[in-house]
């Protein structure tokens, strides 16, 4: 019998604790609990509610407690970027702001008139985008951090709580654009410039440490397992990828959530002239990988769509409607940045309809057809210039997570791109939390028979190509983001 194991995944829009076991070679999945997490304006910014948060996962281990279960393993992974400040009584200091937040606004523009981008990038190899921790710490209060103990990232700071253990996990750690991929450590430069001492940041620490037992003070206030916790791929995309069962070494991921997340794996980063002028990052993995991707906007677009129709339509209500409508009838240019966090996301796509002279959608399924025929455009765009980077072609496109769900994406995706699709699983994230735990605990040899075993235990679906179904819309798509082509209606 293996142990039993936990999944403390939350990302932007919701978290969950999900159950684990190893059953007959397979990885049994079981969702325990499952909350909403977003953020609210509170002094003028947009805060995470990190107690609440904890509070939540405190509630879902009880529910394991209820379900029999005395003794667990736990991970926790969560989004990348954003940090808690802690005080010298190691208590937090602020809620942690979000990394949609307006603050960072100039600060990329500004620190890089400072540093030259190509040095930051040569140091880091991450790519600019302005919510990274090192633009959030250089528009910090420096009065705060000088008050400031720590600097945690987020899952290290719920670690910090359970066990009263702190350190920074690299595969996160990573995106604060602040560490130095040749010395594997901060970057002094980088940190003086935004007045940080690197003992600020706790100890560095790989995916796969042990971390310690959650505190007797929990058991006895929460009525909760014996937990001890290790330290995991603690970014979720980084845990993603670990749960994406890609086969041979020729395969890009699409972790398609929040924010959907292109790319492929590499044991060596690229940061040469072409991954830098297309702002392509080097995200640091576990067991010695990179994450070789670029961000792109996602299925944010559709959550606040469905948010702005009050809910009325469920995700897969909206894809449905979509399938109805004519994809193609406007190009968009989805990480433009009037997407990131606009006050109402239908009238963002439809004023930047306007502003381009392209047909407004106007129906739900019109709005909805517009972001997945797009989000399918700028995936094909991405994986081509991914292969130019490169220098070889990507054979298939593992899509994982919510976003892995919708057929009418992953058909259009496939078709555009010319690339076969593996779709599945959904709860990738969770589930390489879940294989780190087990290759520490020596359950799994390692992440190549992880995957094995993944893709053992879970339905995988396939897309294909359909031949000559579009034309030249890609190249069309392709001239219009480089602003060759203005569109009319
Ligand atoms: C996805 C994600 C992504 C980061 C962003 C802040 O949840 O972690 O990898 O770029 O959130």
């Amino acid at each position: 019998m293996s142990k039993t194991y936990v999944a403390v995944d939350i990302g932007a829009s919701s978290g969950r604790l999900m159950l684990s076991q190893i059953k007959d070679g397979k990885i049994d999945l079981q969702e325990v609990h499952r909350f909403n997490n977003g953020f609210k304006k509170a002094d003028g910014h947009d805060c995470w509610q990190i107690d609440q948060i904890l509070k939540e996962i405190f509630t879902g281990l009880k529910k394991v407690k209820q379900l029999g279960f005395n003794e667990i393993v736990l991970g926790i992974d969560t989004w990348a970027v954003d940090y808690v400040l802690v005080g010298m009584d190691g208590q937090k200091i602020q809620n942690p702001i979000s990394y949609r937040d307006a603050r960072t606004k100039d600060a990329l523009e500004k620190l890089t008139t400072d540093v030259p981008k190509s040095l930051i990038y040569k140091k880091t190899g991450i790519q600019f985008l302005n919510f990274n921790t090192l633009y959030q710490l250089y528009t910090e209060n420096k009065d705060e951090l000088k008050k400031t103990d720590k600097i945690m990232m987020i899952p290290d700071y719920i670690g910090y709580v359970l066990t009263g253990n702190a350190v920074t996990e690299v595969t996160n750690a990573s995106t604060t654009q602040m560490l130095n991929l040749r010395e594997g450590l901060f970057d002094k430069d980088l940190l003086k410039k935004v007045h940080v001492d690197q003992n600020q940041f706790p100890r560095l620490v790989e995916s796969g440490t042990i971390l310690g037992n959650i505190r007797h003070a929990w058991h006895v206030k929460y009525d909760i397992p014996e937990t001890e916790v290790i330290t995991v791929a603690t970014h979720d995309t980084a845990s993603a990828v670990l749960g994406t069962p890609g086969i041979g070494d020729h395969w890009a991921f699409l972790s398609s959530g929040t924010w959907s997340l292109l790319g492929t794996e590499l044991n060596v980063p690229e940061i040469g002239d072409l991954a830098f002028e297309s702002n392509y990052t080097n995200e640091w993995g576990a067991y010695g990988t990179y994450r070789f991707l670029k961000n792109i906007m996602g299925l944010w677009m559709i959550q606040n769509v469905k948010h702005n129709l009050n809910d009325q339509y469920s995700f897969a209500q909206l894809a449905e409607l979509a399938g109805q409508a004519k994809p193609f009838e406007q190009f968009i240019d989805v990480n433009d940045e009037s997407f990131i966090n606009p006050e109402n996301m239908i009238e963002a796509i439809q004023t930047y309809c306007q502003k381009t002279s392209q047909v407004v959608p106007q129906t739900p399924g019109e709005i909805a057809m517009a972001i997945y025929s797009n989000l399918a455009l700028y995936y094909a765009n991405e994986l081509e210039n991914l292969n130019n980077i490169l220098g070889y072609k990507l054979e298939a496109l593992n899509i994982v997570g919510g976003g892995s769900n919708v057929k009418l994406l992953n058909q259009l995706t496939s078709t555009l791109a010319d690339i076969p699709i593996f779709a599945g699983p959904s709860e990738a994230t969770a589930i390489g939390n879940l294989v780190v735990q087990m290759i520490t605990e020596n359950e799994i040899n390692n992440i190549a028979d992880a995957r094995e075993i993944i893709r053992n235990s879970y339905q995988i679906n396939e897309f294909h190509p359909e031949t000559n179904k579009y034309g030249d819309i890609l190249k069309d798509y392709q001239d219009f983001l480089r602003g060759k082509i203005k569109v009319s209606e």
